[in-house]
């Protein structure tokens, strides 16, 4: 498995903000934990592909946002935020060693963040950032590979992955605030703890997940229901609005 992550930007403090206050950020800081968090991939057994930093692009650090990456093809995805839309030229050239790729094409909007692939389902999150048009389009680049495509109502955060995200093959870990259960027929739950509003992302990766030390008491949950769990601290990117999820893209070699 390939990790592909890119440096944190020097210009991070301009990131985009949609549900938080801005806060300083140390960059110094926001690029040590993004270390660790590559360091933490490397020693589960992934390839880590560091892109070099974008000085200009703010939240470029956050690469999920970017493209969606399957095993039969990638798509570029077209983000929702103006600023964030010249991301997408590098993680194309990226990209198409590894893959065929598709490119979401104008006035349709997607961030990575608002889809959520399991097994042959991608559930893609209307958010503030995503919209039907996409959903339509990504529907249509993946209709000779069999996956399913469902849209998802998200409210109260930024993407679909804030609020749910694969904690095992058949659990799903969410936040049901954000996001109705009733939307992933099948699947079995664990409820972040209402204490702990940002606690529905992990990073899972086939037989373990990444996830924060800022939420004890979900990981408590985690434990309990038998995950393995990697820790990382990312509380200084979490000021930017970007959780674990956001700073990779998986792809099977
Ligand atoms: C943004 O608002 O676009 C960034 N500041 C945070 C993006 C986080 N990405 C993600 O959850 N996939």
């Amino acid at each position: 498995m390939i990790a592909i992550t890119r440096e944190v930007s020097r210009s991070i403090i301009h990131c985009e903000l949609t549900h938080l206050e801005r806060r300083p950020i140390d960059i110094q800081r926001a690029r040590a934990q993004h270390a660790e968090y590559e360091a933490a991939l490397k020693h589960l057994g992934l390839a880590v592909l560091s892109l070099p930093e974008e000085p200009s692009l703010a939240d470029s650090v956050f690469v999920e946002d970017t493209a969606l990456v399957l095993d039969e093809c990638a798509i570029i995805l077209r983000p929702g935020a103006d600023s964030r839309k010249p991301e997408t030229e590098s993680i194309a050239k990226a990209l198409s060693p590894y893959r065929k790729l598709f490119t979401i094409q104008a006035p349709a909007r997607v961030d990575g963040g608002d889809i959520l692939r399991v097994g042959r389902q991608v559930y893609i999150g209307l958010s503030t950032r995503s919209d039907t048009n996409a959903a339509e389009q990504i529907q249509d680049f993946l209709q000779p590979y069999s996956y399913e495509v469902q849209v998802v109502r998200v409210t109260g955060c930024l993407h679909l992955k804030s609020a749910v995200t694969q904690a095992a093959e058949d659990t799903l870990l969410i936040n049901p605030a954000w996001v109705d259960p009733g939307n992933f027929a099948g699947m079995k739950f664990i409820e972040s703890d209402p204490s702990e509003a940002y606690a529905a992302n992990a990073l899972w990766l086939g037989d373990s997940v990444l996830y924060p030390k800022a939420f004890p008491r979900t990981r408590k949950k985690l434990m309990d229901a038998g995950i393995k769990i990697t820790d990382v601290d990312a509380d200084e990117l979490a000021k930017a609005e970007g959780a674990l999820t956001c700073c990779s893209l998986l792809l099977r070699e």
